[in-house]
């Protein structure tokens, strides 16, 4: 089985990144590779740039197969904001919380058909070379609700609503959310590309 390093400094996707590639593939973080506190700079102007830019900082550094995750949320009615500043909306340490809290503010009084969104996802994987970098794009679509429902996933998740199982992503816990999401599309074209190679 296939060792590639994450590099991700986020639990999260690091545990719904294992969980969606399954026993296929032997996915390891930055710690287990040996790699604590490693600054990723991150300054990009797309997810693809970003995405490319943590898996080359980290292949440098390990040599060794390397993916990364880069992922955010586009808003209709906020013109595809905050998109590559997804993380950092409300601020450079902003939590979870306070940044749903600047998103539902800045979508007030905002109806329903305005309130479409997407979530985004860029794999990036390095398997021998910074300078070979392979990209793969995920998408999933719905709409933000008013307030957050459901206890499950992270980020965005409480308000982000997946219309096709009338549920919030928190609400429909990992086995479903790992079927139908942004990441789990990205990881898809990553394990078939490496299937076809
Ligand atoms: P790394 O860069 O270390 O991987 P990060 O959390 O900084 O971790 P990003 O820069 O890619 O990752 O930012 C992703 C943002 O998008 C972050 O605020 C997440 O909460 C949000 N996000 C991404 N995927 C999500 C998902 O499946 N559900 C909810 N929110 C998500």
């Amino acid at each position: 089985m296939k060792t590639y390093v994450l590099a991700s400094q986020n639990k999260h996707k690091a545990k719904e990144i294992k969980q969606i590639l399954g026993g296929d593939f032997n996915i390891i973080t930055m710690d287990e590779a040996g790699l604590d506190n490693f600054k990723i700079i991150e300054d990009g102007k797309t997810f693809e740039e970003n995405a490319a830019k943590k898996a080359s900082q980290v292949f440098q550094r390990l040599k060794i197969p390397t993916i990364a995750d880069d992922s955010g949320l586009c808003v209709d009615h906020l013109g595809g904001r905050p998109g590559i500043y997804t993380s950092r909306f409300a601020g450079e340490n902003a939590t979870d919380e306070m940044n749903i809290s600047k998103l539902l503010k800045e979508l007030e009084g905002a109806p329903i058909n305005e309130r479409g969104a997407e979530f985004v996802c860029a794999v990036a994987l390095i398997e021998n070379s910074a300078e070979d970098i392979k990209i793969f794009k995920g998408t999933c679509r719905g709409y933000i609700i008013e307030e957050k429902r459901g206890n499950n996933g992270f980020g965005y998740d409480p308000v982000f609503y997946y219309p096709e199982y009338s549920a919030t992503l928190a609400e429909l816990g990992d086995d479903i959310k790992n079927k139908i999401s942004h990441r789990y599309k990205a990881l898809k074209a990553f394990s078939d590309y490496l299937k076809m190679s």
